[in-house]
């Protein structure tokens, strides 16, 4: 038995098909999962000594590679002074200017500890300030694991193939309508016939698959939430430092309302913002009655990471990262077309993703239509080759500031050989 194998026995009996979040435990491409032992830069080492060049990066949580030593020096420094209090710090308000120098449309904001807490705060803020109960999301966005927002959710839900989840009470189910991603006549039919507390969007879609908005989409959804009432929450927990700097406000120049966080903005520590208007946030408690809270909000390990990883963020590093998701894309489009495989694939900033289908793919109905058989031979060629891609045909991909020349280089030749494999070429 491998190192991987008996770890993963164990973890069957203490976990929930052995894992601690759904899409790792690999049921949407067969196989058993590998078990990661360590990080450095862009590049992991699971238990049983292989090493891959990693794409997932953690869901796209480190922006600076693993292990980033900007990070670890900061956390090193302050551990020493301990590592939360459940008080006020100086280290929040670092990370909250931080952020707001960037996006100065999250005008006030409240650190919690994962992306479906900022989004659920989000969604329970706008109904409050709205009197309004419904809700609208998009087909195949996933904004985390909060009852209203497991109804036609992506990422693990739609990897499983799973029907929107029991244990959601039909009655609060009902209060969130769908429309398909880009679709804004839907959008604006649901809109004007049914009051909404918000519509909540993936900016760039990462969920079900990568997605990006097609011209004027998000520009017609801030004009439809400006004629009904509705609030526009920007779910920018995947796309934030990503798709922009400024995220998406800055990519598109459209502004939310309301804005939600996660991912890089802590480091590859647990942390989610939802912020934005400052006469919305402070409805928030305990400067308005909207309540919410966390034991670890805001704790100071968090933050420091934050600071370190926005503080590392700069505009040329953001450069570089575009520069080398846009060599990896394209690389990946030139490999297909010589290999005969139809092939999607794009990038947003350091985000990307790829369908095995020849497109367009503007929602998640056409995402459906892409070879999952196909993609699975493909995802096994490549790790099998030292590749590690997200383990699903409806996740995105990530490029951080330590995915250099050498790494894209070497994943579009593993990327060459898999398409030839699967394929049954070689
Ligand atoms: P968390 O609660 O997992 O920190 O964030 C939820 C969330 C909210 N909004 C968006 C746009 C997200 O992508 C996520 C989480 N993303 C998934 C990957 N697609 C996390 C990975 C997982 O579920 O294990």
């Amino acid at each position: 038995m491998t190192r991987a194998a008996e770890i993963m026995s164990r973890a069957a009996s203490l976990f929930p098909g052995g894992v601690n979040s759904p899409v790792r435990a690999f049921r949407g491409v067969g196989g058993e999962p590998i078990v990661i032992k360590s990080g450095k830069g862009a590049r992991i080492t699971d238990v049983n000594g292989r090493e891959y060049i990693d794409f997932v990066m953690s869901w796209g949580a480190l922006a600076l590679g693993h292990a980033a030593p900007e990070v670890l020096d900061a956390l090193g420094r302050v551990m020493q002074d301990g590592t939360t209090f459940g008080a006020p710090t100086e280290l929040e308000v670092q990370l909250g200017e931080l952020i707001r120098e960037r996006m100065p449309h999250i005008e006030m904001m409240r650190f919690v500890s994962s992306g479906t807490e900022a989004t659920m705060s989000a969604v329970r803020l706008a109904r409050a300030a709205t009197g309004r109960e419904t809700i609208l999301k998009f087909d195949g966005c996933y904004h985390g694991h909060a009852d209203s927002f497991l109804v036609k959710a992506g990422s693990g839900v739609e990897t499983l193939g799973l029907p929107d989840s029991p244990g959601v009470p039909a009655s609060l189910a009902a209060l969130t309508l769908t429309a398909p991603f880009n679709d804004l006549d839907q959008v604006r039919s649901l809109a004007r016939s049914t009051p909404l507390a918000a519509m909540i969007v993936e900016p760039v879609v990462g969920n079900s698959g990568f997605i990006p908005p097609e011209p004027g989409f998000l520009e017609g959804l801030r004009t439809i939430a400006d004629e009904t009432g509705a609030l526009l929450i920007f779910d920018e927990v995947m796309t934030g430092f990503r798709i922009a700097p400024g995220g998406a406000r800055e990519r598109f120049g459209v502004t939310a309302d309301l804005t939600t966080l996660g991912k890089v903005v802590g480091g590859g520590l647990p942390v989610g913002v939802y912020g934005g208007r400052r006469d919305l946030m402070e409805r928030i408690a305990p400067a308005g009655p909207v309540y919410q809270a966390g034991t670890l909000s805001g704790n100071p390990l968090a933050m420091a990471a934050g600071i370190a990883t926005l503080t590392a963020l700069t505009t040329d590093t953001h450069r570089a990262m575009d520069t080398a998701a846009a060599r990896l894309v394209d690389g990946f489009r030139g490999s297909a077309s010589r290999a005969g495989v139809p092939l999607t694939a794009d990038h947003a900033g350091s985000m990307w993703g790829y369908f095995f289908t020849s497109g367009p793919v503007r929602n998640l109905d056409d995402a459906r239509k892409s070879d999952v058989a196909f993609f699975k031979r493909f995802f096994h060629a490549a790790l099998d080759r030292g590749l590690n891609l997200a383990p699903s045909a409806f996740e995105a991909g990530f490029v951080s500031s330590a995915h250099g020349s050498a790494e894209i280089g070497s994943a579009l030749s593993i990327i060459s050989e898999s398409l030839e494999a699967a394929s049954g070429k070689n």
